[in-house]
Order: C-alpha cells, then sequence, then structure tokens
C-alpha cells in the first residue's frame, strides 16, 4: 500500500452519488465492479506565479475539484482507459510498450505520464494490465491543474495495483517530472500540493528539498474562483515552455554578470543563492545587469560566448529553438518581485494583523499587474474579469495558474460573498453567453480542500 497517502476510506464516505454512476458506468464498459477508486484534487494557486520552475516557493490550496478513478486490476498487460465524459476517447494499449506522444496532448496521454513516471522509480520492464474509468470535474486547460490531478491520479493508481509503497514527496517528484512527458517544462507546485493538501489549511511549498508548511487562512474572508471561460492548453502552444526558457536564460546572463559559474545555473533562485543576497537586492542587480529590450538569440550567444548551435541544443528545449526574441529583464523582475511577495502573504497570514485581508488583497492585485505586463500572461477577459471582481467588492484579485485564459482568483469579505456572486455573474457570465457552464465550472467560492486518496470498497 502507498504508504503516506490516506487508504481504505470507505467508498460511501464521499460522495456516494457521483461514485454509485462511476461504479454502473464501470461495469457497463467493462462487465465487472472496480476494484478501488483513486482521487487526486486540482488546485488553485493564490500567489505566487511561475515562480516554481525559478525554485521559488508559492502558496497554493486544494479545490474540491478532482480526478476520480475507477480501478480494476487484470491479470493481462493491457491497459485500458474510459472516460466518463465522452469528450474524451477511449484508449487502450499494451502496459509494456508505453509511448507518449508529445506532438499532440491527448487526454490518455496525461494519465500514460503518471504510469510511465512510477514505472521508471521502480525500474519496472513489465506493467500489470488494468481498467480503468476516469471521471474529472475540474475546468480543464483553466488555471486549476486538471492535467497534473490527472497525472497524480495515475501515478497512485498504478503504484496501488502494483502494491508497492512511497512517500507523498516522492509521489509529489516522481509525477512533477514525468507530467514533463507531455513536453511542458513546468515546476512541482500542482503535484506537490494535489499529494500533500490538508483540509482546512492552504500550503507554503518549498522545493529542493520539497516541503509543505500550513499557512492559514484569515477567517473572515473568502476566496472565489471566476473562470474567464478562455481555456488555454499549455501542451498545445508554447506560452508556457517559452517563458521558461526566458527565465533560464536571464538566470544565466545575471550569473554572467556577476562572474558566477553561467553554465551551471538553470534557475533564478540559484543566481540569489550563490551570491547570497535578499530578492530586493536581486531586483537592483537586475537593473544592472539587464536592458528593457528583448534580447536576439544572436545577443545572448554574444553575452554568454557560446554558438548558436550551443543555445539551441544546449539551452533552449525542442518547442523554443526559433524563438526570435527573449524578454529576460522583464521575466526577472517578474519572479524576484513574485517570490517576495509570497514570503509577505505568508508573513502577514501568520502575524493577522487587523487589516490582514486588505493587505492580501494588495500583494494578489501587485501580482496581477506584474503577471499581465512583465510575464505577459494575461489575457483581456482575464484582465476584465479581475476588473469586474475588484468593483464588485473583492480586496484583490488575480489570475491564476499558468495564465493566458482560464481562472482568477478573488479575496473578498465574508459579508459580501452573496452581493459579490451575484454581480459578478450578472456582468461577467449573464450579459454574455458565458452563463451556461454548471456554477463549479465558472464561479465559486472556495477552501482549502484535501489531498490525493486510495478508497477501496467497504
Ligand atoms: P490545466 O491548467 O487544467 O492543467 P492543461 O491545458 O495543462 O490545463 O491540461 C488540460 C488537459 O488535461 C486537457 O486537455 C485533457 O487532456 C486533460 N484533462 C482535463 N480534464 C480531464 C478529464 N476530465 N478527463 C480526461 N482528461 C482531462
Ligand atoms: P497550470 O495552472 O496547471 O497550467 C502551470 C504549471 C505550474 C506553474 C503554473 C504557473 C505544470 C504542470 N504546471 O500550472 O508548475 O508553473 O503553471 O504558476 O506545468
Amino acid at each position: 500500500m502507498a504508504s503516506g497517502v490516506p487508504a481504505a476510506r470507505r467508498v460511501e464516505a464521499a460522495e456516494p452519488g457521483r461514485l454509485l454512476k462511476l461504479k454502473e458506468m464501470f461495469h457497463s464498459k467493462f462487465g465487472t465492479m472496480p476494484k478501488f477508486y483513486v482521487r487526486a484534487p486540482g488546485r488553485v494557486n493564490l500567489i505566487g506565479e511561475h515562480i516554481d520552475y525559478c525554485g521559488y516557493s508559492v502558496l497554493p490550496m486544494a479545490v474540491e475539484q478532482d480526478m476520480l478513478i475507477a480501478v480494476e486490476p487484470v491479470k493481462t498487460h493491457i491497459l485500458q482507459l474510459a472516460n466518463t465524459n465522452s469528450l474524451y476517447p477511449e484508449f487502450t494499449t499494451s502496459a509494456n510498450n508505453i509511448e507518449i506522444d508529445k506532438t499532440k496532448p491527448m487526454w490518455h496521454n496525461y494519465f500514460l505520464c503518471g504510469l510511465k513516471g512510477i514505472q521508471e522509480h521502480f525500474g519496472l520492464s513489465n506493467l500489470p494490465g488494468m481498467n480503468c474509468l476516469v471521471d474529472g470535474n475540474i475546468p480543464p486547460s483553466s488555471g486549476l491543474s486538471s492535467s497534473s490531478a490527472l497525472v497524480c491520479c495515475a501515478g497512485l493508481v498504478t503504484l496501488t495495483v502494483l502494491g508497492l509503497s512511497l512517500s507523498k514527496v516522492e509521489l509529489a517528484e516522481i509525477c512533477a517530472k514525468s507530467e514533463r512527458y507531455i513536453g511542458t517544462e513546468g515546476g512541482g507546485m500542482d503535484q506537490s500540493i494535489s499529494f500533500l493538501a490538508e483540509e482546512g489549511t492552504a500550503k507554503l511549498i518549498e522545493f529542493n528539498p520539497l516541503r509543505a508548511t500550513d499557512v492559514k487562512l484569515p477567517n473572515g474572508a473568502v476566496f472565489v474562483i471566476a473562470n474567464s471561460c478562455v481555456e488555454m492548453n499549455k501542451a498545445a502552444t508554447s506560452h508556457f515552455n517559452i517563458r521558461v526558457m526566458e527565465c533560464r536564460l536571464a538566470a544565466k546572463l545575471l550569473a554572467k554578470y556577476k562572474c558566477l559559474q553561467w553554465d551551471q545555473v538553470m534557475r533564478l533562485k540559484e543566481v540569489q543563492d550563490k551570491l547570497g543576497v535578499s530578492l530586493e537586492e536581486m531586483l537592483l542587480v537586475i537593473e544592472d545587469a539587464l536592458h528593457p529590450e528583448p534580447y536576439s538569440p544572436e545577443e545572448v550567444c554574444r553575452y554568454l560566448g557560446i554558438s548558436l548551435k550551443e543555445l539551441q541544443t544546449q539551452i533552449l528545449s525542442p518547442t523554443t529553438q526559433d524563438v526570435p526574441l527573449f524578454k529576460l529583464y522583464q521575466r526577472a523582475k517578474h519572479v524576484y518581485s513574485e517570490a517576495a511577495r509570497v514570503l509577505q502573504f505568508k508573513k502577514i497570514c501568520e502575524e493577522a494583523p487587523e487589516n490582514t485581508v486588505q493587505l492580501l488583497g494588495e500583494l494578489m492585485n501587485q501580482s496581477h499587474l506584474s503577471c499581465r505586463d512583465m510575464f505577459e500572461c494575461s489575457c483581456p477577459e482575464l484582465d476584465q474579469l479581475v476588473d469586474i471582481c475588484r468593483k464588485f467588492g473583492a480586496q484583490g484579485s488575480r489570475l491564476t495558474g499558468a495564465g493566458w485564459g482560464g481562472c482568477t482568483v478573488s479575496v473578498v469579505p465574508a459579508d459580501k460573498l452573496s452581493s459579490f456572486l451575484a454581480n459578478v455573474h450578472e456582468v461577467y457570465y449573464q450579459k454574455s453567453n458565458r452563463g451556461l457552464a454548471p456554477e463549479k465550472q465558472k464561479l465559486f467560492a472556495t477552501k482549502p480542500g484535501g489531498g490525493a486518496l486510495v478508497f477501496f470498497e467497504a
């Protein structure tokens, strides 16, 4: 059994209606009954955007929406995947021949990422077969980590079928690494919170080594998620990987400027650690070392003393080889200032001054501005939604997750919640044809939920 991951909770304990439907559908698809179930939650990141892959801490919490998989191990080596949502076609493969097609991020590839992560970790050449029925209710491509929830769920399914055990931290690290098989160069925030989340508390997630610390959110405020209804699939576009590469190049140029061994530096946090200075001081280093005008690949090469070929093969990822310009000054400014905001957010939650909600709101507003102007990962709909949320009572509002679409998260005083929801609903959703999606996919208050779980039949 997967030690560290709570198991053996009775199936009846959670969402009986959903489980019953899943069981019935499993039976009609596979002609048998599931032997166990795994759930892994999505998350909302309260602050700390696009900094996990730079080595910096982030501050997410799990949401109640999750991926739920009903599983039956089988004696053949055949893996059969079905989905309760007909948008996601069935998929069958030999469990001993896992191939992940990076060119098309089909849904089953996320499952295969989780499976492959466990397979590689234990060095297994033969995997048992299984029948799986997936039921997810996290709005997809909306910044709430539906993809990672699927990868984590599949990792835990595979581990459970194998009868092996791992800690939650090991599982999170394996799944963070294996989700990169889909082609995105993400950090580890989503997989970490999916495993390490605990009901009732947000978490500060720190990396190298991975650890999670409780952050108690203020009473009297509610965090509300609003979906811009613009979907953005990270793996189908290169926006995300370009940002990862811009941060990597900025780290290398800053390291070179400070006469550090730049070729060994990959992340902006490593530059700060090697210099032993504060985040505020790093913001001053940027002013001296980088210019606001975008850098051409040739200029980067001249500065680092390498050839274009070396830049492409040794530093850039396959999908970012032909990027004509890199904005290094802006990206580094966002990362160091956002990393500082995460620490301030945690400190305010701990000290809980009288104006806590206002202070947290201000940090969230600053974060959105930095995402919009420095990191350029917002979009007109997100900016409009953030403005509407602030207008109707949010103390702060920002995009959450990768951006370029997806959701906002707002901090709203509890006594303003119902008027806030009614007004945002009317102005952003009802006045357009965005009103059709179910509430839990669109506009809803959320509180910190629990992490991944295995359920067995009672
Ligand atoms: P997110 O920000 O939600 O992680 P991504 O664009 O990275 O967004 O991943 C979304 C992808 O995850 C979808 O295109 C789909 O392949 C997969 N996915 C999301 N929800 C489901 C689901 N219910 N069933 C199967 N696959 C899903
Ligand atoms: P989402 O919101 O799931 O697309 C992505 C990355 C995170 C993090 C955020 C931005 C993956 C799996 N997830 O999240 O690691 O970098 O963007 O803060 O790559």
